[in-house]
């Protein structure tokens, strides 16, 4: 008998990878813990037919000769199996491990072990089925491709690999179903939640921390809503802010804190370990017994004072020291002197202080004008946005597109320091791990 199991609260990923094991070695009994992401149960409850599923307690333990564990290997994470666990290492039966996750310290090891660091452990499984050339019916093509979109951000989360796009397009050659895949794929908040998200949007407060902004909201609910999870996260990408703090306090004194982040330079995950709760770097949560709103608020608040959020800085980015022109020099002077820097543009400086910005495009405007014999103030602009160099480089992001220039010259108490470039502020956007 071969059995198949995943981790506990088993996402699309989970089940997807334990639907394709269980092609790959022609059958088996999937154990499935409960409960299960409200998705995947969706999903279940309508495809009762074609994946029946079981428990650990209706198998005769006796009987089976082969375990396959998918997306985990975390004993920790096995709890729904665990008198197989407990069987494992001195097993009568074959182990075989899949996983895409790192290493933990207290990890199955299998007579084969499959694991590398894929965006969904399930294209690990579909590279294995299509290597050997398996036909995959409709509705077993749709939960693979399910479980790659789920556990990759649809191809967009940045630990997504080309072989995750590759096994999805083979998916799709075999039939996958776009509309339902679309469907399940689709965020749907029950009428408490929806509720709760109403009340978070109403109470949020922006508020800057050494210049970014983070957002805060305290809701009293008037009783116990689950996926306040996903709550957060509708309320984080309807905001648009970089991080978003929801203190929901239910009954009693009990508080739960919720944090969701979308920028890179906030760990989430840390800063509720520090409190005393869990996460990773962009979701955690942490509940707090017997305290008051303000009390909660100000431990948060204390947390992030004391490790601040460390965003790129438009210092850590600018080109420095920066060349300036003075207003006096001739046109075909800062042409030559432009082509010879390789610059687009330039700040122009008279004693020691910004006066305008000239650039490429403003010499060719004098040309056509037939003004080339002039100098650089006859031409430059006078009005320069500009951005300090402590400032986020988001900020400075927002401003150059805001007032569509490449080049917003830097300054500390109003000295020029450096110059930020869109050549600068693309290297770091573009950098994989970095900026925002
Ligand atoms: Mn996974």
């Amino acid at each position: 008998m071969i059995v198949i199991a995943t981790h506990d609260h088993a996402d699309f990923d989970a089940f997807a990878a334990m639907v394709a094991a269980r092609r790959l070695h022609g059958g088996g009994h999937m154990v499935l813990g409960r409960p299960v992401s409200d998705y995947v149960h969706a999903f279940l409850s309508l495809h009762k037919e074609h994946f029946t599923v079981c428990k650990e307690s209706d198998l005769d333990l006796d009987q089976v000769t082969k375990l396959v564990v998918v997306d985990t290997r975390d004993i920790r994470r096995l709890k729904n199996i665990k008198e197989l666990v407990k069987r494992a290492p001195e097993r009568t039966f074959d182990l075989e491990v899949w996983d895409h996750h790192c290493a933990s310290g207290d990890d199955l090891v299998g007579d084969r072990n499959y694991v590398e660091p894929l965006g969904a452990v399930t294209t690990l499984l579909v590279e294995r089925l299509r290597a050997e050339d398996h036909q995959i019916p409709e509705i077993e093509a749709t939960v693979l491709a399910l479980g790659i979109h789920a556990d990759t951000g649809s191809l967009t989360f940045p630990y997504t690999t080309p072989r995750d796009a590759e096994a999805l397009s083979w998916l799709l050659f075999q039939g996958a179903n776009l509309k339902m895949i679309g469907h399940y794929l689709r965020t749907r908040l029950k009428p408490a939640q929806r509720d709760a998200l109403l009340a978070v949007m109403a109470k949020v407060q922006v508020q800057p921390i050494v210049g970014v902004e983070i957002a805060f909201a305290e809701v009293q609910l008037d009783r116990q809503v689950t996926g306040l999870a996903e709550v957060t996260s509708e309320a984080l990408k309807a905001g648009g802010h970089d991080a978003l703090f929801v203190l929901y306090k239910v009954r009693g004194n009990r508080i739960t804190v919720i944090g969701r982040a979308t920028a890179r330079w906030m760990d989430i995950g840390a800063l509720m370990r520090r409190l005393g709760g869990g996460g990773h770097r962009g979701a955690g949560a942490v509940t707090f017994k017997a305290i008051s709103p303000d009390e909660a608020r100000g431990r948060l608040q204390a947390e992030l004072s004391r490790e601040p959020p460390q965003p790129a800085r438009v210092s850590d980015v600018m080109s420095t020291p920066v060349e300036t022109v003075a207003p006096e020099l001739p046109l075909t002077e800062l042409e030559r002197l432009l082509s010879e820097l390789g610059h687009t543009g330039m700040p122009v400086v008279r004693r020691g202080k910004l006066v305008g910005v000239v650039s490429k495009r403003d010499v060719q405007r004098a040309h056509r004008r037939g003004d080339s014999h002039r100098q650089v103030r006859s031409c430059m602009s006078q009005n320069v946005a500009t951005i300090a160099a402590d400032a986020p480089l988001d900020a400075a992001l927002h401003r150059m597109v805001a007032k569509d220039v490449g080049r917003l010259p830097v300054l500390t108490d109003g000295k020029l320091v450096g110059i930020l470039t869109r050549t600068d502020v693309l290297r770091v956007l573009y950098a994989p791990g970095k900026g925002e």
